[in-house]
């Protein structure tokens, strides 16, 4: 009996020691320890023995039982040991590798002037409003002095929505706004998108972006106008630029200017922008035409305001020398990506 217990002990043991996987042992643990293992099996036959063999030959196959236990633990530990070197080798990381970093956005170029010009224009008293771009003829039209059959009409051709209103043709129905919702003394800036109707080349686009300018008082005079002009484009330039100002039309201010910049995309010389002038119109301007004050019952005999409407896509080509307003809403990410 002890010899078949001895033998059954060492086959355990060396099975167990070139066990190849957590499976495979668990299948040992079975055949030796399990209920009709072998060793298990050698428990049962005591009971044929006298009382002092069975002492004896207990304490063996107790010996034996605790030697394939502690073997069957040694070889679950060097597996677990072999499986996370092997873990290690295959699959490592090294901390200090820089990590990926994750693509980042940044604001589209209109919009990193017009915060620029919203924060210059908010520090010297201005308040910024927003209005729709789908308006009503009234404000767009009717209010600032243009009435249905005025000529003015053609110089902004409309998208009209089949309910009879239009898409904004500029932003100057935000005055219109202004005046409702305030009373004088108001400063107030208006950017935002606008449309129009028309063929499109390097500097002219059926969407594109405007700033409206506004500010009613007693007393307000074209020296005021100039001040706040010359203002915003040292701020946004940082030097002088070579301007020029000219008589302009608009119905709802009198008298109107045109203030021309000087192209930088080709330094004056002449290109697509400018249509070979040197030119480029960027901030039409003048004093609020009494009509549409006393219109937006504010009395002209005691107030008098200045507007001017900022050509923001175009101040933004100035700024940057880009040479087709187009770029702007192409979608194409490697323009927008030079501005990050
Ligand atoms: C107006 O829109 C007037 N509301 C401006 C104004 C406001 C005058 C207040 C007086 C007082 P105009 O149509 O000229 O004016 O447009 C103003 C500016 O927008 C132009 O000087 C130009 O810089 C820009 N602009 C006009 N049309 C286009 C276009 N199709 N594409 C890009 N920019 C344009």
């Amino acid at each position: 009996m002890q010899k078949i217990l001895d033998e059954a002990r060492a086959k355990a043991l060396a099975e167990i020691a070139a066990a190849a996987d957590d499976r495979a042992l668990y299948d040992l643990k079975v055949k030796y320890l399990g209920k009709k293992g072998e060793i298990t099996e050698q428990m049962k036959r005591m009971r044929d023995l006298s009382p002092d063999a069975r002492r004896n030959f207990g304490q063996l196959v107790n010996e034996a039982k605790e030697a394939v236990e502690q073997a069957l633990e040694a070889r679950a530990r060097g597996l677990a040991e072999n499986k996370y070197a092997r873990l290690a080798e295959s699959d490592w990381l090294d901390a200090s590798l820089p990590g990926i970093v994750p693509p980042r956005g940044h604001v589209h170029p209109v919009y990193a002037v017009q915060r620029e010009l919203e924060e210059i224009f908010t520090s010297m008293g201005f308040e910024i409003l927003d209005g729709p771009e789908v308006e009503t003829e009234y404000n767009n039209f009717e209010a600032l002095n243009i009435p249905a059959d005025h000529p003015a009409r053609d110089m902004q051709d409309t998208f009209w929505t089949e309910d009879g209103n239009l898409l904004r043709t500029h932003t100057s129905p935000v005055q219109i706004r202004g005046m409702a919702l305030r009373r004088p003394p108001l400063r107030l800036i208006a950017p935002g998108r606008v449309f129009r109707y028309e063929a499109t080349d390097a500097s002219h686009e059926n969407t594109f972006w405007q700033m409206e300018g506004l500010m009613v008082d007693r007393n307000i005079s074209v020296a005021h106008l100039i001040y706040f002009m010359k203002s915003l484009l040292r701020e946004i330039f940082k030097r002088d630029m070579t301007i020029r100002l000219r008589p302009g039309y608009f119905p709802f201010v009198e008298p109107g200017f045109e203030l021309d910049m000087q192209c930088q995309v080709c330094g004056g010389a002449g290109c697509s922008v400018c249509k070979q002038h040197g030119w480029v119109e960027l901030l039409p301007c003048g004093l609020v035409h009494p009509n549409v004050l006393s219109m937006s019952q504010i009395d002209p005999e005691v107030y008098s305001g200045f507007a001017f409407g900022l050509g923001l896509s175009r101040l933004v080509m100035m700024r940057y020398g880009i040479d087709d307003i187009r770029h702007f809403l192409s979608g194409d990410l490697r323009f927008v990506r030079q501005f990050a």
